[in-house]
């Protein structure tokens, strides 16, 4: 990558990143919460934007000069209306945790009780785990899995509903394999008086493409992040209901946040104007075949995927019978050149920061072009790195094979 002033300027900057390229060209990146953003969003996002202060919202602003501020800012709204039938977007959100508390600052008071997905269970942080705001400010109670099956446990969704009446439900999981019935939880949520929130983060993409089934018939409120299967900047983004939006405006600004980030704004109104093309859901479509074939070709070779299979772009692989922990796991294989994140298996005994699992996702790899014969060659690598782990040897050997297929597969050419 070319930054002639930056290598000027900043070399320890400019050599962080180029060592960074080098290693998102040269490594098999299954992190199912990654992505690589197209060139034009690279160019939105690095885009002069940055330099402009636009407090408020296209046409109320708190600054002069903002005309090209709103005129982004309506286009990704706008496209993301479309692309997912929204009544109601705000696109300002930093984060998809911001967005999160977006939406609980607005209808939720301190003490109120959230009912959400077990972060060890497959949920997320701002879904009411102790550690984070969301845990320490309301009442969390959380529902699981089924043991057995690795399902959402639904009579244990409803019996917590009911025994604890939650002001609101949270659905939406970071390392859950399987279609989520947004339905179902709309009718529990109704029949207890809670609000629901669909956090779409990781499977937005998939929805946009229509592979899963959307929430916004369901959910008062959709949160997603923008940068998972949507392909787009780091970012987040609220959808709602049309009664709710003066609310969530306020509260994303001047609630909890200042100036938006109008450079990826801009971005963000790519990303969305590619979400809507066919191409997109041609590409969700492969991103969701893969991640169906690599589980398939990982269980052919004795691994265990939790729930025993994948209907979106990620997939949990349960160690617990590999004799190696997640985080050996994470290392080893990134030595082979495959980049995992360890990740807690529903019933896990061991703690986070070790974990008996590792979570794989197709994104990435989609991305660059890689199809379902590459998944079979990639299962074989992290089938012979895993039963290998102790041979240090036998996992560099893999090194040159996984660089190989990622120079087959070039992300910016
Ligand atoms: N940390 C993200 C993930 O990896 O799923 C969720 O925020």
């Amino acid at each position: 990558m070319e930054f002639e002033n930056l290598k000027t300027v900043d070399s320890d900057v400019y050599n962080a990143i180029q060592n960074e390229a080098e290693r998102e060209r040269d490594k098999i990146v299954l992190i199912a919460s990654e992505n690589y953003v197209s060139p034009a969003v690279l160019e939105a996002q690095g885009s002069i934007f940055t330099n402009k202060y636009a407090e408020g919202y296209p046409g109320r602003r708190y600054y002069g000069g903002c005309e090209y501020a709103d005129a982004v800012e309506n286009l990704a709204i706008n496209r993301a209306k479309e692309l997912f039938g929204a009544e109601h977007v705000n696109i300002q959100p930093h984060s998809g945790t911001q967005a999160n508390m977006a939406v609980y600052f607005s209808f939720l008071k301190p003490g109120d009780t959230l009912l959400g997905m077990s972060l060890n269970h497959g949920g997320h942080l701002s879904h009411g785990a102790n550690v984070n705001f969301s845990g320490i400010m309301f009442r969390s109670v959380t529902y699981g899995v089924d043991k057995d099956t690795g399902y959402i446990d639904f009579d244990e969704v409803r019996r917590l509903a009911v025994e604890n009446k939650p002001r609101m439900i949270v659905v939406g999981a970071s390392a859950y394999s399987r279609t989520i019935d947004f339905k179902k939880f709309s009718e529990i949520a109704k029949e207890v008086g809670a609000y629901l929130l669909a956090d779409i983060a990781h499977i937005a993409g998939i929805i946009a493409a229509g592979i899963h089934p959307s929430p916004i018939p369901y959910a008062e409120f959709v949160t997603t992040t923008t940068h998972k299967t949507l392909r787009g900047p780091r970012g987040g983004m609220i959808m709602c209901k049309a009664e709710f939006a003066k609310a969530i405006d306020k509260m994303i600004f001047p609630g909890i946040q200042g100036g938006p980030l109008v450079h990826v704004i801009a971005a963000k109104a790519v990303a969305l104007k590619e979400a809507l093309t066919p191409d997109f859901r041609d590409y969700q479509k492969r991103i969701v075949a893969n991640a169906k074939k690599l589980a398939e070709e990982l269980m052919k070779r004795g691994l265990k995927i939790v729930s025993g299979g994948t209907e979106n772009h990620l997939m949990l692989v349960d160690l617990t019978g590999k004799n190696i922990t997640g985080k050996d796991a994470e290392e080893t294989l990134d030595m082979a050149g495959i980049t995992v994140n360890k990740n807690s298996i529903p019933y896990d005994s061991r703690p986070p920061a070790i974990t008996s699992g590792i979570r794989l996702g197709t994104p990435c790899i989609t991305t660059r072009g890689m199809g379902v014969t590459e998944m079979a060659e990639i299962a074989g690598i992290i089938s012979e790195v895993l039963n290998n782990h102790k041979n240090p040897s036998a996992i560099s050997s893999f090194r040159e094979q996984a660089k190989g297929l990622c120079r087959r597969f070039p992300i910016y050419r």
